[in-house]
């Protein structure tokens, strides 16, 4: 009986250990240097992760005109895009200059976060927008094993 009391004091102090854990980053700034995989990709209006307007997405999007924050608020991200993030588990993530997956792409890998769209150029794929700047270009995305 001592011994069960104690084993759930213990899970208890766990717990309470996590959700502070949880609480903590979410909010903090400190969350977007290292956020902690969620399976979302995520992009902000302004550069630096440092404006509310964002969209996030478990899935791909062939066009950023219609999209959700993380409130379920609905935004129109498309062609305004100054910072993306890959929360995702294990996939990298094409950004694409044309809605539809067409033109241009950059490929963000998985965990890495580009704080500011304008050091970030369409490398891959040619076709339009090829060598463009990515910040307040990109139109779609799709989920890929690697980049
Ligand atoms: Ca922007
Ligand atoms: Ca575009």
């Amino acid at each position: 009986m001592r011994f069960m009391q104690k084993t759930a004091t213990a899970a208890a102090v766990v717990a309470v250990a996590l959700t502070g854990a949880i609480l903590s980053a979410a909010p903090a700034s400190a969350a977007v240097t290292a956020p902690p995989p969620d399976g979302n990709v995520y992009a902000w209006l302004n550069i630096n992760a440092g404006e509310v307007y964002h969209c996030r997405w478990v899935g791909n999007d062939d066009n950023w005109t219609n999209c959700t924050d993380w409130n379920g608020v609905a935004h129109d991200m498309n062609d305004k895009a100054s910072s993306v993030q890959n929360r995702g588990f294990s996939w990298a993530v094409n950004f694409y200059h044309d809605a539809g997956r067409r033109g241009a792409y950059a490929c963000l890998s998985r965990g890495d976060y580009w704080p500011d769209l304008r050091n970030q150029r369409f490398t891959r794929g040619g076709g339009s927008g090829a060598g463009e700047v990515v910040n307040n270009q990109i139109s779609s995305h799709m989920w890929v094993s690697s980049c």
